[in-house]
């Protein structure tokens, strides 16, 4: 019975559907989303932390994946990504009070300069149902920034989104920072004009051309 409602979950997650009253996917109308399933769940007593792991996980790690191929593309993330925010708010509450626990922290930003925001915040949403909790830092941060919020976070990694050929240079000098105040600090970088041979020149720990990558990336070294 619970196995059927997390599979439920998480196909509300992957396809996109936020609440009963979404008509989005045309096929999945006037059913029940994200938002009223997730609240079934809990008060079925499905623990907030199972949710996570075996519903909102699955369905976004199906999106990321299939983004990743080419078969689904950034409106369709964008809505799975807003079903998933139907899902956390219920789910944020149990995280937030220690009740469950999140697999890591993960510090994210445009850097210094930069203002574009729309890969950064797939990213980030991406990770947050991926079961890390996302510290987002904005966009046009300076390595300084960066350092607090690492400080601030211990343990927690990084990870820098560039859009410009001007500003990825800028993350050089964040990479350096934060190492330099928190050894250790695994630093993933992405965004169009990356590449790998870049972020090896820079001292990141990795690359990712998308945010499936990102999270991959987070599950091996967390
Ligand atoms: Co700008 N812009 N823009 N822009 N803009 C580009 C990037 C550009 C390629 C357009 C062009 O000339 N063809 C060009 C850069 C050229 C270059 O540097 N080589 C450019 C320019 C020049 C500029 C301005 C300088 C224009 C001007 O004012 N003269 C200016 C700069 C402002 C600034 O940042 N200081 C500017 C402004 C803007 C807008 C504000 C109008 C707007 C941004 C709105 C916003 O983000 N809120 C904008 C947009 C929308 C674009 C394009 C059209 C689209 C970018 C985008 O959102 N793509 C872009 C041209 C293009 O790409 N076709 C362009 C969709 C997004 C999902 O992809 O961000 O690549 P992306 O993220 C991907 C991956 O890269 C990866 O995952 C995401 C999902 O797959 N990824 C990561 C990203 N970060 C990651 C981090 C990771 C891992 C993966 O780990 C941490």
């Amino acid at each position: 019975m619970s196995t059927e409602l997390l599979k439920e979950i998480a196909t509300c997650i992957e396809r996109g559907k936020v609440n009963a009253a979404s008509p989005y996917p045309p096929d999945m109308k006037g059913k029940e989303g994200a938002d009223e399933l997730v609240k079934k769940a809990l008060d079925q007593g499905i623990p907030a932390s199972e949710i996570l792991e075996k519903a909102l996980i699955v369905g976004m790690s199906a999106i990321g994946q299939k983004f990743s191929r080419n078969e689904v593309f950034v409106p369709d993330v964008l809505m799975a990504a807003k079903a998933m925010q139907a899902a956390m708010k219920h789910l944020r509450p149990f995280f937030d009070s220690g009740e469950a626990k999140h697999r890591g922290t993960f510090i994210i930003g445009t850097v210094q300069g930069d203002l574009h925001d729309i890969g950064k915040n797939l990213v980030a949403m991406v990770i947050e149902g991926g079961g890390y909790k996302v510290v987002d830092l904005g966009v046009d941060v300076s390595p300084e920034k960066f350092v607090d919020a690492v400080k601030q976070n211990p343990g927690a990694s990084v990870g820098l989104s560039a859009l410009l050929t001007t500003t990825m240079i800028n993350m050089e000098k964040t990479v350096k920072l934060v190492k330099e105040a928190m050894p250790g600090t695994k630093v993933i970088v992405g965004g169009a004009p990356l590449t790998q041979e870049f972020a090896d020149k820079i001292g990141a720990d990795a690359y990712s051309p998308d945010p499936q990558g990102a999270l991959e990336f987070l599950n091996r070294t967390n």
